[in-house]
């Protein structure tokens, strides 16, 4: 493979700028850096859009942003050095903290000097008679790259409903995903939150606990949230991970969720409901998502789930006084766990104060957004500060922001018009040499994230110093492995309860998205194994291309036997 890093020379007809560009400098484009560069020795380039490293935890940085995921497990497990250096100072980190550990890895894997900051993707192109990539970014320059790494993250575009009238509100207004760098002050203000998911039941009880005249919390689908019973971590805590810490991560990695909890009974169909209460109870007491697999049929079995809901329906009721106010945060509508499971920490607590009221729009839907504030159906409520906790553009958003064109001038917009199709989550035919890190029909968000992000950076390098390797120019999964994974994926949904609810898992938050489950719900386990046993079958389902005046494969033909084996 050649090597020319040099981006203001402009790549020559024969030889591309770089030999991979990769977009995006979150917890996977700095590994995916890392892996290419300092392992392969390929020269790489990451284009990043923010100012810094860090991702979702550079753009994410709203009062009480926190990690879900327990902090020992959020994290690389690559590098014994990073490993024993960094200790996290709580059992789930705040985002700050999360911020300061890429920093650290960044700096500790001197990262920085490879990554262009300030500098967004606005479009990719495949040339198919060089072979390579053309990027193209916000400041109209190109660079090319034999390999495109997409690295954009799954949450990354924020999403802000098309409110009649949102730009006239006369106060400050703010996406969660896009908060400002500066402190922003609630003393005295009257303020709205809208949306009520992971991010909202952090935010809500933070911006309750300042100074803040009246909070009203704008509330479409109520949410399960178990609480995270966040601690400090001390000396004990630590020398305890770090005696097992190898243990632990390779129980992660070896895992449904990514998570190295092991699942304690196969189902509750079985158990009368006192039975549950009791054995839910200590689990609830523990906190965070090790309740999740308190019963390993949650997401299939409607009898199970639904005992499990009933007990979290329970212990919402508990948590508020007036039964009045009480009913309004109990989901009714779905099963617990088909939306993202958010945590909380004295979120239920929140609606006990006299301060704050909560809003159901589903009763009252907002209608307009007004110079002072919100109306809904039956009110009009003033505000000098909205909060949009709406969400994101999630699993294709980010991706589709890009004009990424492959072969015959096909978008990647128009190939997934009526939901992504990839081969592996990892693929797409039709644009050759681009690899997705935990791209739609990827395990992605249905894990500990990190785990799934190493997965497929490894893979990814894996393949491509296999393709170096053997003097191979191209790779392309073909269109009957594509197929038949997009049909693996549907199958798979469709036998969990997952698809019962509209959930931005279903690309259902955003109108005119197709309606259709984005991740791979089969386990991250599962799809690591169907993924290895890809690459050790040289690549199946992938084509192969020596060189650019080949245009016979020399690659393997597709058998999709590794699906037909789930
Ligand atoms: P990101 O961190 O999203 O990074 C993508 C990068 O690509 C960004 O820096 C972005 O600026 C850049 N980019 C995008 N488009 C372009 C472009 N066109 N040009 C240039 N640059 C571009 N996961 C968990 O497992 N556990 C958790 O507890 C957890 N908590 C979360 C909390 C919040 C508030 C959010 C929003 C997400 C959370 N997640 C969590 C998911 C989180 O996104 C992942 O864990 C992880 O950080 C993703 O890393 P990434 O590098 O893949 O993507
Ligand atoms: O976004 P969401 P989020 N009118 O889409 C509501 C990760 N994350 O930022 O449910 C009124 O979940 C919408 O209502 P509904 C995690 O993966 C992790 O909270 O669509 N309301 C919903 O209540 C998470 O899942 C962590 O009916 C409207 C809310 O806005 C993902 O990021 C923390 C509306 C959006 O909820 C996204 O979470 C934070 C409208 N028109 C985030 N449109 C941790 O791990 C939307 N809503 C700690």
């Amino acid at each position: 493979m050649s090597v020319n890093n040099s981006h203001t020379d402009a790549g020559t007809a024969e030889e591309p700028d770089y030999d991979a560009v990769i977009i995006g400098a979150g917890f996977s484009g700095l590994y995916q850096l890392h892996r290419l560069r300092d392992e392969l020795g390929l020269s790489v380039r990451i284009l990043e859009k923010a100012d810094d490293v860090g991702g979702t935890w550079y753009w994410n940085r709203y009062p009480g942003a926190r990690c879900d995921s327990e902090s020992h497990i959020y994290c690389y497990s690559f590098n014994d050095d990073l490993l024993e250096e960094w200790e996290w100072s709580e059992r789930y980190p705040e985002q700050p903290e999360v911020l300061e550990y890429l920093r650290f890895a960044a700096d500790r894997l001197d990262l920085r000097r490879d990554i262009e900051f300030g500098t967004e993707v606005t479009a990719a192109a495949f040339d198919e008679d060089a072979g390579r990539w053309e990027i193209d970014t916000d400041d109209g320059s190109r660079v090319s790259s034999q390999f495109l790494v997409t690295a954009v993250g799954c949450l990354s575009e924020p999403y802000v409903p098309d409110f009649e009238g949102i730009d006239s509100f006369e106060g400050e207004s703010y996406h969660t995903g896009r908060w400002p760098h500066e402190p922003v002050s609630f003393e005295g203000k009257r303020v709205a939150v809208i949306g009520t998911g992971a991010t909202g039941i952090q935010i809500i009880p933070e911006i309750v606990e300042t100074d803040v005249e009246g909070l009203t919390v704008f509330q479409r689908t109520p949410n399960y949230a178990v609480p995270a019973r966040n601690r400090p971590l001390g000396d004990e805590d630590w020398t305890e991970i770090q005696a097992n810490y190898d243990e632990i991560l390779a129980e992660a990695h070896d895992s449904g969720f990514g998570f190295p909890f092991r699942v304690r009974r196969e189902t509750a169909a079985d158990l009368s409901m006192e039975e549950v209460e009791e054995y839910l109870e200590p689990r609830w007491k523990e906190g965070g998502f090790r309740f999740l697999v308190a019963f390993e049929d949650l997401t299939v079995n409607p009898d199970t789930n639904e005992k499990v809901s009933q007990f979290l329906r329970g212990k919402i009721r508990e948590a508020i006084d007036d039964p009045e106010v009480a009913e309004k945060p109990v989901p009714t509508d779905h099963y617990y766990a088909t939306k993202r499971p958010p945590l909380h920490t004295d979120y239920y607590d929140t609606y006990n104060k006299d301060h704050v009221s909560l809003v159901d729009v589903t009763e009252t839907p907002v209608e307009r957004i007004t110079p002072e504030g919100i109306r809904t159906t039956d009110a009009s409520h003033d505000f000098d500060t909205i909060v949009y906790a709406t969400g994101f553009d999630a699993m294709t958003g980010t991706l589709l922001q890009i004009d990424i064109q492959g072969t015959d001038g096909l978008t990647l917009e128009e190939k997934w018009a009526d939901g992504p199709q990839t081969y592996l989550g990892l693929s797409a035919h039709g644009f050759p040499n681009m690899f997705t890190i935990t791209g739609p029909q990827s395990p992605s968000v249905l894990s500990n994230m990190p785990v799934s992000i190493e997965h497929h950076v490894k893979w990814v390098s894996d393949a491509i110093e296999y393709l170096v390797d053997n003097d191979i120019r191209l790779i392309e999964p073909t269109k009957e492995a594509e197929v038949a994974w997009t049909a693996h994926n549907r199958e798979v949904a469709g036998g969990t309860l997952y698809t019962t609810v509209d959930s931005w898992y279903m690309n259902e938050n955003i109108p005119g998205k197709p309606t259709v489950f984005t991740p791979y719900p089969g386990g991250v386990d599962a799809y690591h194994d169907i993924i290895l046993e890809v690459a050790e079958k040289d690549y199946e389902g992938f084509e192969l291309t020596e060189s650019l005046g080949d245009l016979g494969r020399t690659g393997t033909r597709p058998n999709l036997s590794v699906m037909e084996s789930d």
